[in-house]
């Protein structure tokens, strides 16, 4: 059970709308669907979406570093060497997204080999995730219709919403307009993707005190050292850590140095090896954690209830895993299904993403 090739195809699906956020916007999913070959004919899949404004990879970068540093260093080593491959793939620095498809893909050649779901493999807590929805930047109402909407057809009652625009008040407004037509029942947490100061955040809790918002999203750049720890020190609700959190080390150090209280995992940078650790030093430090959504597409959150279901402390709160519903289409063959607010595994060998080959063919750009 030899890795014998390791595939990296890019290719682009349309958004039916631009999804914008502080660090960007997203209306292509120009991804790269990754597939490791072993030499028994297994085939371990994973969807690496890149995202430059965060981590600086490109559909580009992940390509050639896959082609041309992971592969040449991977084929040949036994698929269940999972700890040899992640050390491997270790010494290479940055480059997150690349390593986690590769990471995800080994983990799903592994259960396939073993004809066992990974998420059993991972740790079998439950079968399903509540869901929540990441509402882009849009006018108020429009974000409500939004939030109803999806509260209505799948029974969603989280929601994050994106924030860090200026003047703040768009954001504030937001704020107000979703929980005044939601109800107090549903969820609503923000990510600000590092669009504030650490002083504009907390006026911005200031300015929304009573409306329970649950949790505060990197809502300064993280190297914004003092003032990022001045925020931590007086925020009502946990401070998030997202894309200052790549790592296990990232992690151990944001929160040691209080600059965040609670962590996102998301299992397109970290893989399922590194979010594992990443999950037990949460657990072990007493930390909230996410499951986020690194704007996925079905075989992305797929990976992310796989991860998610299989432990308790990530399985608590909703995952971020219905904004492939934003997309044209998608290559899994078997659609993913969002019921009464849940996501549920896939009891199938490995994590389950079974690609529709004409699909690929049609989106594939080389
Ligand atoms: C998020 O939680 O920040 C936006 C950019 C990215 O990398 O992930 C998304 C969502
Ligand atoms: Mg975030």
């Amino acid at each position: 059970m030899k890795i014998e090739r390791i595939e990296a195809i890019p290719y682009a699906i349309p958004y039916t709308h631009p999804l914008k956020f502080a660090s960007g916007e997203v209306s292509t999913a120009d991804h790269v669907l990754v597939r490791v070959h072993t030499d028994d004919g297994i085939v371990g899949v994973a969807d690496a979406p890149p995202r430059p404004y965060t981590y600086g990879e490109t559909q580009e970068s992940i390509t050639a570093i896959i082609d041309n540093v992971f592969a040449p260093q991977l084929v040949g080593m036994e698929v269940m060497d999972r700890e040899q491959i992640h050390a491997v793939l270790g010494r290479t620095v940055n480059n997150h997204v690349a390593k986690g498809s590769v990471d995800i893909a080994v983990w799903d050649a592994i259960g396939k080999t073993l004809e066992t779901p990974v998420h059993k493999l991972l740790g079998g807590y439950t079968d399903r995730m509540r869901v929540s929805h990441m509402l882009g930047f849009r006018p108020a109402e429009e974000l409500l219709d939004e939030a109803l909407r999806f509260g209505e057809i799948y029974g969603i009652t989280t929601f994050k919403l994106k924030v860090g625009r200026r003047p703040l008040s768009l954001d504030i407004e937001a704020c107000r307009v979703l929980r005044e037509g939601l109800g107090e029942d549903v969820e609503i947490y923000l990510d600000a993707n590092r669009g504030w100061t650490a002083n504009e955040a907390l006026e911005v809790l200031r300015r929304t005190e009573g409306l329970g918002l649950t949790l505060l999203e990197e809502p300064c750049d993280a190297n914004e050292v003092m003032g990022r720890q001045r925020l931590v020190d007086k925020s009502p609700i946990p401070v998030v850590g997202d894309e200052s959190v790549p790592t296990a080390g990232d992690v151990a150090r944001e929160l040691l140095s209080g600059s965040c209280n609670a962590i996102c995992i998301k299992t397109a940078r970290s893989g399922f090896t590194e979010a594992t650790q990443i999950l037990g030093l949460c657990t072990g430090l007493g930390v909230d954690v996410t499951m986020g959504n690194q704007i996925d597409t079905q075989i992305g959150s797929l990976a992310t209830v796989t991860f998610g279901a299989a432990h308790e402390a990530s399985s608590r709160r909703a995952g971020e895993l219905s904004n492939f519903l934003d997309m044209a289409d998608d290559l899994l063959a078997d659609p993913l299904q969002i019921l009464d607010g849940t996501i549920t595994v896939r009891n199938v060998p490995g994590v389950g993403a079974e690609i529709d080959e004409d699909k690929l063919a049609a989106y594939r750009v080389r």
